[in-house]
């Protein structure tokens, strides 16, 4: 077992409880020599114990101390947490008596990486350990919370047994060399590829959008002066967050602030009016509103439905290309002139009106179906693009069906790999540091 870990596992604030915790072999001879109590000469796991912890000489903390023997434990290993009174000096001074007892600090992730080591939680239990504390939508939350429970890990480990199944079968034909059974054999296994291959496109079909539930949706607001770009980041946002006057060019510097919609994160992008100008400062802020353009995910354009068609107009329509865009036709309280356009919606950010089906278009534009929650959906890049790699992999087997029995094995065998490093199990060193290194502290 390794060195004892310590850290602080609540957040630092004040609070109604805060939690030290240790883990490791030494951990509960550590907490005994600065935790007093009665009956601790047998240390009863999974018991709460009420007593002194010595902060100093002459000052003691009444708490609680809870022992989990190994392997019974969120790391696999022996621990031990402190419940004390709930503030930020109260905790660093028991973590600095834990630290003068012997523990020594723990690093961000420890507590987890320990877990996975001792084989408590897989490689991908892990991730979404960490997404599911840093969830800031519904939509990620859930996502994070069927993987913590293990509905990927599952399925992953699964196919892996019938891959493995599938290589036993082949060791056997390999053996034996038939005609007749060689061809029923291959048969068999191709079969097999083809429905583990469907169970893995399914996944990745559902998790269409994963990168949105993750990062949400990078969504700009472009065009000309005084078309009202500001006005709709107010709307849509439900604040005044952004300045609005009938002055050309008063959003000079692009603004963001995100909302969700449906469970899903938008990160809205408020821009300077796209026009020739010889202020230096709005050229600057008009070379960041087309960085702004190139940077989302969906574009809003913005038109006067009050004006005609304008010059600058059909200039950003050029620099828009073909990005996904929705062309929002603003101030429809007014009397419309503007001529009607491709994939348009009329709102009016003044009235607030039509701006909850502005919302749903910028979420139907992106997510192009709906994400069926009571199926497993993933919000991790890194575990969307080692099943596509995977899906690779088993087109590849599936294609080559010509092949030997030996070489079928190793394209079987490659595809076994691949999957593994979903679980960690045939991670290496690196990926799994980096992995952990975005935990936070205690975790
Ligand atoms: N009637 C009407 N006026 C609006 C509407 N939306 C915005 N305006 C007015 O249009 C003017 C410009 O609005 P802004 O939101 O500042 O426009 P902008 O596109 O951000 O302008 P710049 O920052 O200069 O590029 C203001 O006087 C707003 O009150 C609307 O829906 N209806
Ligand atoms: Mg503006």
């Amino acid at each position: 077992m390794e060195k004892c870990i310590a850290s602080i596992a609540t957040p630092l604030g004040k609070g109604a409880i805060s939690i030290i915790r240790m883990s490791g072999k030494d951990c509960l001879k550590i907490a005994l020599k600065i935790f007093h109590a009665k009956n601790l000469e047998n240390v009863e796991p999974r018991h709460m114990y009420f007593g002194q912890l010595e902060l100093s000489a002459n000052a003691v903390e009444q708490c609680l101390m809870v022992f989990f023997k190994a392997p019974f434990s969120y790391t696999g290993e022996d621990v031990v947490e402190f419940q004390i009174h709930g503030g930020v000096l109260i905790a660093q001074k028991v973590l600095e008596r834990c630290l003068a007892a012997g523990a020594i600090l723990a690093e961000p992730g420890e507590f987890s990486k320990r877990a996975f080591i001792n084989g408590k939680i897989t490689l991908d239990k892990a991730e979404a350990i960490a997404s599911e504390i840093n969830a800031e939508t519904e939509g990620e939350l859930f996502s994070s919370l069927q993987v913590t429970n293990g509905l990927l890990a599952d399925k992953i480990l699964k196919a892996q047994d019938e891959l493995k199944l599938l290589l036993a079968q082949l060791e056997v034909g390999m053996d034996y060399p038939d005609e007749t059974e060689e061809v029923r054999l291959k048969e068999d296994v191709f079969e097999k590829l083809q429905a583990i291959k469907h169970d893995i496109c399914e996944i990745l079909d559902n998790s269409h959008a994963a990168k949105y539930l993750r990062n949400g949706i990078n969504v700009a607001l472009i065009g000309r002066t005084n078309v009202g770009k500001s006005s709709i980041m107010n709307a849509l946002l439900g604040q005044e967050r952004a300045i609005v006057t009938d002055i050309q060019g008063t959003t000079r510097d692009s603004l963001v602030e995100s909302f969700s919609h449906n469970g899903i994160k938008i990160n809205l992008y408020d821009t300077a009016g796209i026009r020739e100008t010889k202020d230096k400062v709005e050229q600057i802020g008009i070379t960041k509103s087309k960085q702004s353009l190139q940077q989302a995910d969906v574009v809003l354009f913005v038109l006067d439905g009050s004006q005609k068609l304008h010059k600058d107009d059909e200039q950003i329509a050029k620099l828009i290309g073909e990005k996904p865009f929705i062309c929002v036709v603003n101030k429809m309280d007014k009397q419309r002139v503007l001529e009607k356009q491709k994939n348009e919606i009329e709102v009016s950010a003044l009235i607030r009106k039509n701006i909850k089906a502005l919302k749903d278009k910028i979420v139907d534009l992106v997510i192009t179906k709906e994400i069926d929650f009571n199926k497993l959906v993933l919000s991790n890049e890194r575990q969307g693009q080692i099943l596509n790699e995977a899906v690779a992999l088993l087109e590849k087997a599936i294609v080559e069906k010509n092949q030997t029995l030996d070489i079928t094995s190793m394209l079987i065998k490659n595809v076994w790999n691949c999957l593994g490093k979903i679980t960690g199990n045939t991670e290496n060193e690196d990926i799994i540091d980096l992995i952990f290194s975005k935990f936070c502290l205690g975790k």
